[in-house]
Parts: structure tokens; sequence; C-alpha cells
């Protein structure tokens, strides 16, 4: 079981187990628009079985254990903007933070045998870090959002330590690709630059173009969540590429993939600021390497071709007359939905 399934991680992680032959359920929360548009760009979407549930009611995640009765559950859904946890940090520790336990306690009460993974992030670092980043770094947390992660970081160890559940963090880093949400920068980035190279658009509006990040790509991140749960020990593992590169840096790649300038366009904005900001972020992967047999096969070139060309190709299909499958209505036939109603 999934959740946070209609995300990133999720959409691609259900399409690796499914290809896996799991029979894979995802939960879903009730949105005034439905966000399916992922796992139907994925066309995977009529091989999951989709449980109501949301991580501010707890009994809803315990009824989707009952549901699923799954072995593995990943828990990837989260409040996983950090810009938004400084305008919302209040829902952002319920959801991102307090969930965990929730979920954890789900477990512990209906079969303390399943295995857990914790979506946790380089975020726990924090700023003020100049070198690699390993799993024994201290951690000192600069938004409401690596706050939240930290807690439940240390809430996966303490059900893991005290009640012997099979529970990993993954402490993963930034991991990108065209299903990205738009609001996260290289998402931003590449699809503001294939609209300017279109002219459908003519500047981009950014905060720190200074920020490090080490990006690695959402599928090749996915395989190593399910292989930490393989593992014969529960553990916490680091995953990344070990390369770290500014924003701007994403900038210039993405601009030079499309013919471009990116100094032509590109234009610093202060509402793009955080009020604390992590400046620099870099993985060493080398225990999940040892122990797991995972290194990264996309670096940081190939993943900013691959997003660029996608965000491209889309909107030359959009100029074309085609719809983007998330202005599609996606609205599902709600016989394909579990709910408590159709269970019993
Ligand atoms: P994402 O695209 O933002 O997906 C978040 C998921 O959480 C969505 O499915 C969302 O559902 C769900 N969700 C949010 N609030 C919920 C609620 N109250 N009840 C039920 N579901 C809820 O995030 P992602 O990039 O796939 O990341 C997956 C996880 O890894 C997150 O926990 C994130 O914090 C963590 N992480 C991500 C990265 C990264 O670089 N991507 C790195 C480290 C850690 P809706 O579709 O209904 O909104
Ligand atoms: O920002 C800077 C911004 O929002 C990256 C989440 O998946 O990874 C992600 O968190 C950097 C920051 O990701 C803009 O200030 C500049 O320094 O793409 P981001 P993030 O904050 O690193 C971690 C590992 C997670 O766990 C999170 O869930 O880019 N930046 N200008 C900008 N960022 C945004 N979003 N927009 C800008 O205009």
């Amino acid at each position: 079981m999934i959740t946070g399934i209609t995300g990133q991680d999720g959409a691609y992680l259900a399409k690796f187990l499914l290809e896996k032959g799991y029979e894979v359920y995802g939960i879903y929360r009730r949105l005034s628009t439905p966000n399916f548009w992922r796992l139907q760009y994925l066309e995977i979407f009529d091989r999951i079985n989709l449980v109501p549930a949301d991580l501010t009611d707890e009994f809803s995640l315990l009824e989707s254990l009952k549901i699923s009765d799954a072995d593995e559950v990943y828990h990837l859904a989260a409040q996983s903007f950090v810009g938004t946890s400084f305008e919302q940090p209040t829902s952002t520790a319920h959801v991102t933070g307090v969930a965990v336990t929730s979920m954890l306690e789900a477990i512990r009460h209906y079969n303390p045998h399943i295995r857990f993974y914790q979506a946790s992030s380089s975020e726990i670092y924090g700023d003020g870090h100049t070198t690699i980043l390993n799993e024994n770094s201290p951690f000192k947390p600069s938004s409401p959002y690596a706050a939240a992660k930290l807690y439940g970081y240390w809430m996966t160890r303490i059900y893991r330590e005290g009640y012997d559940i099979f529970a990993c963090n993954g402490i993963l880093f930034n991991h990108e690709s065209p299903l990205r949400g738009l609001e996260f920068v290289t998402r931003k980035i590449s699809n503001t630059a294939a609209k300017i190279a279109l002219g459908l658009e003519d500047e981009l509006l950014l905060g720190n173009l200074d920020a490090k990040r080490d990006w690695g790509y959402a599928p090749d991140y996915v395989e190593a969540m399910h292989m930490m749960l393989q593992h014969k020990e529960p553990d916490d593992f680091v995953i990344a590429t070990a390369e770290t590169h500014t924003v701007r840096e994403f900038c210039e790649k993405s601009f030079e993939e499309l013919g471009l300038d990116w100094q032509d366009y590109v234009k610093v904005d202060k509402r793009f600021f955080r009020p604390l900001d992590v400046n620099y972020l870099c993985g060493d992967y080398s225990k999940a390497r040892e122990n797991l047999g995972w290194q990264p096969k996309t670096k940081f070139e190939e993943l900013v071709k691959i997003m660029v060309r996608e965000d491209l190709e889309r909107w030359e299909r959009w100029q074309n007359g085609e719809k983007f499958p998330w202005d599609a209505s996606n609205y599902p036939d709600e016989t394909k939905l579990i709910t408590r109603a159709l269970r019993s």
C-alpha cells in the first residue's frame, strides 16, 4: 500500500511495483478537482486499488490497512512543498509529521509484521553544511517542513527499536521528473523555459539562484525504496547522486537545451525567497550502494534534458490542439474506487 500514490513518487513507485507483480493499493483523498493525472499518464490507473483515506484522519489510515491487508506500506504522502510549510506550519506539522505516528500506530495495532517505509528527506540536515552528507551527519532543520520530517524520522526509529517493527527511513535528496509538481524549482524552470522557446511566455521569475541541490531522477529513487524493504534488517539510507549544482546551473542547462541564453529571460523576484533556505545539499549514498546495491543511473545533465524535452513536447502537442493529461476530465468511474460501503 502506498500513501501519496497520486504524487510524483507514488505514481512511479506504483508502476515499478506493478511491473514486479505486486498488487498495489493506494490512498486518495477527496479533492474538489480529482488528481489522478500521474497515474493516468503512466497508464496504470486501472491497475490500482484506490482506497479513501486522509492523513489527518487516523481511523481512515487503519481502515486502509484492513482493506489492503498490505505486506509493505510506503508512506509517501505529505505536505511536501517547503515554501508552503512557512505559510501553513501547523497543518504541515500534522500532515507531514504527526501522520507518520498515526500510520505507525495503525501498523502496530493491525499487523506489526508489515514492513514500513518512511519518506524522509535531506531537508532534515538543514542549512550550514559545506561537505557531503551521510546517515551520521547532524540534523538541523531550517523549515517547518524539515522539522516535521525530522519528527517522522525519529518516530520511525522509535517504532523500529521500541516495537520491533521493520521500519526504514529513506533519506532522499531532491529527485525530479516530468511528473514533478510545477511549484518545485526544476519543473518550474523546465516548463517555463519550454514555453519561452515556443513564444508562450517571456520571462521566468525565480528566488535564490545560489542554492545548491543534489538532484536525481525520481524513477531511479523509487527502486531504492523497494530495496530498503527487501533488505534483511530495517535501516536508514541516504539516496542521492553525490553531485551538487546551483539553481543557476539548472537554468543555464535548461535554456541551453533549447538553444537559448538563460540570462535573457530569468529575473530574480524576492517573492520566491524563503524566510530561511538551505543553501547546500549533497548526499553520500555509499551505505545504500554497499548494503542495497543501489546507485543512481541518471545524472544531472541527463535529468535536465529529460525534463526540458518532455515539457517542450507537451506544449507543442498543446499548440496542435491536444489536451494535457491533467486537463482532461479525469474523474474516474466511481465503481473503480473502493469505498467502505462497497467493501461490505
Ligand atoms: P508530492 O508529489 O507532493 O505528493 C504528495 C502526496 O501526498 C500526494 O499524493 C498528495 O495527495 C498526498 N497528500 C498530501 N496531503 C495528504 C493528506 N492530508 N491525506 C492524504 N494524502 C495526502 O510529493 P513527492 O515528490 O512524490 O514526494 C513523496 C514523499 O517524499 C513526500 O513525503 C515528500 O515530502 C518526500 N520527499 C520528496 C523528495 C523529492 O525530492 N521529491 C525528497 C525527499 C523526500 P493529493 O494528490 O491529494 O494532493
Ligand atoms: O527548491 C530555490 C529554493 O522547492 C529548491 C521537496 O521535494 O526537496 C524538495 O524541497 C531550491 C530552494 O525544493 C525558486 O529556495 C529558487 O533553495 O524545488 P524546491 P526543496 O525546497 O529543495 C526536498 C528534498 C524535499 O524533501 C521536499 O519535499 O530552489 N528556489 N527560486 C526556488 N524554489 C522554488 N520552488 N521556486 C522558485 O522560484
